[in-house]
């Protein structure tokens, strides 16, 4: 069986969200990443960067990378609904769109999430934070113009992973701001949000999301060292 190391506040949720679909059979081990549990003997471990997620595969292989871990699970058993396969001719717009995420929207993200990780200045943060929304914006803004003239998912008119993997991005940013920028990012999100599958997941993402920026309002320094 697999064990998905995940937990509140974490990219996890989109794996989990994988073997949901999947109806793959797993056991969710939480990380308590707010009070410094992934920097503990045991789950360096396990994984040494003290990064989660991380999913153990049947035969006890420790894997890591968000999105490795999706494409690894959705490939696997075969979840073309949600990956299209090798030969598949949305295969190279799917693979662009979560390289892009990534690549591109996760690590403005981490300085989001981690502003004071990037400057030795507290002073700093504030202006890494909105220098990182900014950025992850405009680069929302490009996939929004793509959205309208051909979407409304990510591969056009079907459903993939690519599309709940921007939409949880998106309810960790400042989701309401985004919508009204955005109506074709809206459009998808509210499409997404409506599946009985990920509404659940996206729900409680929108609660992590705000209860993380309330708990950024509260440790300026950094809630997370
Ligand atoms: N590139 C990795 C990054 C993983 C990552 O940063 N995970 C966060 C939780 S979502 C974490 O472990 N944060 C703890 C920290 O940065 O100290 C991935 O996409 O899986």
């Amino acid at each position: 069986m697999y064990i998905l190391f995940g937990g509140d506040f974490t990219r996890a949720t989109l794996v989990q969200w994988v073997l949901d679909e999947g109806k793959i059979e797993y056991e969710l081990r939480k990380i308590d990443i707010i009070n410094g549990e992934h920097r503990s003997a045991e789950f360096l471990a396990i994984n040494p960067a003290g990064l989660v997620p991380v999913l153990m595969t049947p035969e006890g292989d420790a894997l890591y990378e968000v999105a490795a871990l999706m494409l690894y699970l959705a490939e696997r058993h075969q979840l073309t609904q949600l990956a299209p396969a090798s030969t598949d001719p949305d295969r190279g717009h799917f693979l662009s769109a979560i390289f892009h995420i990534a690549g591109d929207i996760q690590s403005e993200m981490k300085r989001f999430h981690f502003p004071h990780r990037f400057s030795l200045r507290s002073e700093d943060n504030a202006g890494i934070q909105d220098l990182a929304k900014s950025l992850v914006l405009s680069r929302l803004s490009v996939m929004n113009t793509r959205l309208a003239q051909r979407g409304p998912y990510v591969l056009g008119t079907r459903f993939s992973l690519a599309d709940f993997y921007l939409c949880f991005w998106v309810a960790y940013l400042d989701r309401k701001a985004v919508c009204v920028q955005l109506p074709a990012i809206a459009k998808l999100y509210d499409l997404v949000r409506a599946r009985p599958t990920a509404t659940p997941y996206l729900e409680e993402t929108e609660r992590m999301a705000d209860t993380y920026a309330e708990m950024m309002k509260q440790n300026p320094s950094g809630v997370i060292s």
